[in-house]
């Protein structure tokens, strides 16, 4: 088979009737790019998902779960080598150099567009080309936003029916004028060469070489040669948070990388709204979803990874989730640490990378039943206990389950609601094994920006090109996310922070990861970050005082609930133990981390360090 020319009048032909001309125009110079054998428009039907995962079932790529156990779902595997983002493969192609910003891989973009030119240049030969309209947040609400990403994968359409509102209604949108963010998706895998020479397909077909580029300037993206997560999903972190990013600056929004819960007073049925931004795999998804321990509350889940937030008509921050399902870490997850993500994933749900066991279902390292005497690891090969005990793994540490947030038991009435909810309080955290206590408020905004800009993490296994375990900066847990330049970012939030004034949220510094000499984690975590977010709500109501320390304020002892929990004076010490030296320390590599932003970084954050130099100096 040779390659095919399309013409502007045969796409039309394939397309439904309300796609637009620019739109019709776009693909059609794409498909010509791209030289796949057909064009497909996803239309997010029901019958369209059984007929393509049953397709990807045939093929190999999917293995169907048992459905008496885990109804309409589905394990693939990826290759070794694409199983994460790949962050020294991401770049911001603004025009200026420092606009990317010294954390960013900045690629020139005439140069850059040449190069993609290249690398997509008959890479869909072989393969169907699949137009997929996506809606990030309610379709039509006004915080909302609409793209359309083409790719060469099913997978990717799958996973994209169940992370954004996909299809017909989001075509619509575009039909009737609305803006849209084109994203140009390819697993760099043709099946025939120029020659026309064939080559069979792979079960998980990518490219050793990758890229994933956006174009703030045009707010464009391309992304080449990887299958999988934040690499391929285009809606997610290429669109909600680098390009969004980009335009929240603009526009005066905020594009962020946090959870979104609402905590209800079960007493006085008020309602509290809480964001919270921890880098990758530090826990957004189980903060979102959690069963508070203590009585007289109830959370419910508006979003578990992305928040866009904007000032509402009353001058307060409201925030939509602008996803419709959960890419969430399955490692860790089990019904005594998630129940709510355990029950969330009982159906209709992808696994990535996860084992699977010998009645076809699914199993991880963390999961409520012990490890099975057989298992097929994420590799394809037998896995048993003899492997585990040589401490390899039958789930990848960063093995995914993608699932409908709708499917959550206690997803928030509101979880839709167009305008967004109201926000007060946010949280930043990390992993931190020492230093950083267990939550400390902060002395006014531009400390609350000072936090943000000072999380440090260890790093875990949601990048494949960062080294997991060392402490890296990782400020607002935007690193790999912001689409622009960090110090001009930190200068929005204080921009932001001035325009709101009091109504702005106050920001909390959270740390669940404190390890004893032992290296044991003290504090029980997951349902019982409850007893913070009490704490926390009760401050905000202004009902409980608290201690000036080095880093913010604390709670007092006496008035943290710790009823039934095995945390008595001394552990507590060990959770709020803030040593002058190690902070000095942490200050002096924070200084030399903000250096490289030169002129750019905010003269608030700097008198902030200054600050908090003095507060160690007065320990
Ligand atoms: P991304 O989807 O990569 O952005 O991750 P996330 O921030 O949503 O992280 P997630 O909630 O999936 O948690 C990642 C890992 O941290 C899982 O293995 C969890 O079990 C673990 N974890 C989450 N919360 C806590 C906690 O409070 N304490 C402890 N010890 N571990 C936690
Ligand atoms: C993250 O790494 O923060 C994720 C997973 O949420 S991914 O979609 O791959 O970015
Ligand atoms: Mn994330």
């Amino acid at each position: 088979m040779t390659d095919k020319t399309y013409s502007v009048e045969e796409v039309r032909a394939g397309a439904p009737a309300e796609a637009p001309e620019k739109l019709i125009e776009w693909v059609t110079e794409k498909a010509n790019l791209t030289k796949p054998d057909s064009i497909y428009w996803a239309d997010g039907s029901e019958e369209e998902w059984t007929r393509l995962s049953d397709e990807m079932v045939e093929a190999g790529t999917f293995t169907r779960l048992n459905p008496e156990k885990r109804p309409n779902s589905f394990l693939a595997r990826s290759l070794p080598s694409d199983v994460a983002r790949v962050e020294s493969r991401t770049f911001i192609c603004s025009e200026k150099e420092e606009d990317a910003g010294p954390t960013n891989h900045w690629a020139d973009p005439v140069e850059m567009k040449a190069t993609l030119k290249g690398v997509f240049d008959g890479s869909m030969r072989g393969r169907t080309m699949y137009v997929v309209p996506f809606s990030m947040g309610p379709v039509g609400g006004p915080i909302s936003q609409v793209g359309i990403e083409l790719s060469d994968s099913a997978y990717v359409v799958l996973n994209m029916k169940i992370m954004t509102r996909m299809g017909k209604a989001a075509l619509n949108e575009i039909a009737n004028g609305a803006e849209w963010v084109p994203a140009l998706h390819s697993v760099g895998y043709p099946l025939r060469d120029a020659e026309g020479n064939e080559r069979p397909d792979v079960l998980w077909p990518c490219n050793d070489e990758k890229y994933i580029t956006h174009f703030p300037e045009t707010n464009e993206i391309f992304s080449y040669g990887s299958g999988y997560g934040g690499n391929a999903l285009l809606g997610k972190k290429c669109f909600a948070l680098r390009i969004a990013s980009t335009m929240a600056r603009r526009d005066g929004w905020m594009a962020e990388h946090m959870l979104i819960l609402r905590l209800t007073d079960e007493k006085t049925g008020k309602q509290y709204h809480v964001t919270a931004a921890f880098p990758s795999a530090c826990g957004k998804t189980n903060l979102a979803m959690l069963q508070p321990t203590i009585p007289g509350y109830k959370v419910s889940t508006v979003g578990d990874d992305i928040a866009w937030m904007r000032p509402g008509p009353d001058g307060r921050l409201y925030a939509i989730n602008p996803e419709a399902g959960f890419f969430g870490v399955a490692p860790g997850t089990s019904y005594k640490t998630n129940p709510m993500a355990m029950e969330t994933a009982r159906a209709n749900s992808i696994f990535t990378n996860v084992a699977l066991t010998d009645d076809g279902d699914v199993w991880w390292e963390g999961i409520d039943d012990p490890m099975p005497d057989h298992l097929i690891d994420w590799h394809g090969n037998d896995f048993t206990p003899a492997d585990a005990a040589e401490g390899k793994v039958a789930a990848h540490g960063n093995s995914r389950f993608t699932v409908p947030a709708s499917q959550c038991p206690i997803i928030c009435e509101d979880w839709e609601a167009p305008q967004g909810v109201p926000i007060d309080a946010i949280l930043f955290g990390g992993r931190r094994a020492t230093n950083v206590p267990l939550v400390a408020e902060q002395y006014e905004p531009a400390h609350g920006v000072f936090i943000g800009a000072s999380v440090a993490s260890e790093a875990t296994s949601a990048a494949t090109d960062v080294k997991a375990g060392a402490l890296r900066h990782d400020p607002f847990a935007m690193l790999p996310f912001c689409g622009y330049n960090m110090a001009d970012y930190w200068g929005h939030w204080l921009e932001m922070q001035d325009k709101l004034g009091d109504k702005f949220p106050k920001v909390y510094q959270v740390n669940w990861f404190r390890k004893d000499d032992d290296g044991h984690i003290i504090w029980p975590g997951f349902g019982d970050n409850s007893r913070v977010l009490d704490w926390i709500v009760r401050r905000t109501a202004g009902e409980v005082e608290a201690t000036d320390g080095i880093t913010g304020r604390y709670p007092k002892f006496e008035d943290f609930n710790l009823d039934g929990i095995d945390v008595d004076k001394a552990t507590w010490d060990q959770l709020f133990e803030v040593d002058p030296d190690a902070w000095a320390a942490e200050m002096d590599d924070t200084e030399e981390y903000f250096s490289q932003f030169g002129d750019k970084l905010p003269a608030e954050v700097t008198a902030q360090l200054e600050k908090f130099r003095e507060r160690i100096a007065a320990a």
